[in-house]
């Protein structure tokens, strides 16, 4: 059996997901890529592959507990699994509690929190006989603090915040540590227009005037020195933010 380390990737289409693919595949790592998005993990584990990386594509959505636990089972047999990185998420609306939709809040409760309690449930087996497991939970800046608008989101992630929390107390004395990243600003292809739901002047407005919002690939950085530290070194909580965002609602802003 490989004695190379395997690890999980969720939300590894696109953005902050695929950059952490990328990073901890060229740091040695067999990535499993996981995403509903068939096409894109294929064509993301293709690449890696042919760049001499060990890449295994897996349609999955983690909202889906059926899937969460045939995903496990596959993995299963394939050796022990050494780091989950929870990365499928995403906010939905920026609208004030006094009107936001139900229905929004819903959703961005079942991916940003029941999608990381599925698979981190599922996994949690295969990460303790690894014998070193770790678990990333990306949460978010708005994990931590709220702002206007926020909403569902900020309540969502605040509940990815508090699995992290609450996994490293139940966990403590397993072979199995619980890293929590937080990132505040960082512009990737699809998170702000998925939010505003397609409307690229909206999408544009979170990052205007912004020199440099953080990107995927700075994040997938922080991703990779915190998963690469040696195992009993855990990394609780890591805040990242561009410099020009000194909270969710201070960011400097060029005219
Ligand atoms: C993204 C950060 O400020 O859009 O997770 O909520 S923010």
């Amino acid at each position: 059996m490989s004695t190379t380390p395997t690890a999980v990737i969720t939300g590894a289409s696109s953005g902050i997901g695929a950059a952490t693919a990328r990073s901890l595949a060229a740091s040695g790592y067999r990535v499993v890529l996981t995403a509903r998005r068939k096409e894109r993990i294929e064509a993301l584990a293709a690449e890696l592959t042919e760049a001499g990386h060990e890449a295994v594509p897996y349609a999955l959505d983690v909202t889906d507990r059926a899937a969460v636990d045939a995903f496990a089972a596959f993995l299963d047999g394939r050796g022990p699994v050494h780091v989950l990185v929870n990365n499928a998420g995403g906010a939905l609306g920026a609208d004030p509690v006094s009107s936001a939709d139900p229905a929004d809040w819903r959703t961005m409760y079942d991916v940003n929190v029941l999608g990381v309690l599925h698979i981190t449930q599922a996994l949690l087996p295969a990460l303790t006989a690894s014998g070193e497991g770790t678990v990333v939970v990306l949460s978010s800046t708005a994990g931590l603090a709220t702002y206007e608008g926020g909403g569902g989101y900020v309540a969502a992630k605040h509940g990815a915040h508090v699995i992290a929390e609450t996994l490293r107390l139940e966990l403590c004395g397993q072979p199995v540590r619980i890293i929590e990243i937080a990132p505040g600003m960082v512009k990737t292809d699809e998170f702000a227009t998925t939010r505003f739901r397609g409307d690229q002047d909206k999408a544009a407005a979170v990052y205007a005037g912004v020199a440099e919002p953080l990107t995927a690939e700075d994040v997938a950085d922080t991703v990779n020195w915190a998963v690469t530290r040696p195992p009993h070194v855990n990394i609780d909580l890591l805040v990242v933010r561009p410099r020009a965002q000194a909270s969710n609602y201070k960011v400097h802003r060029e005219s």
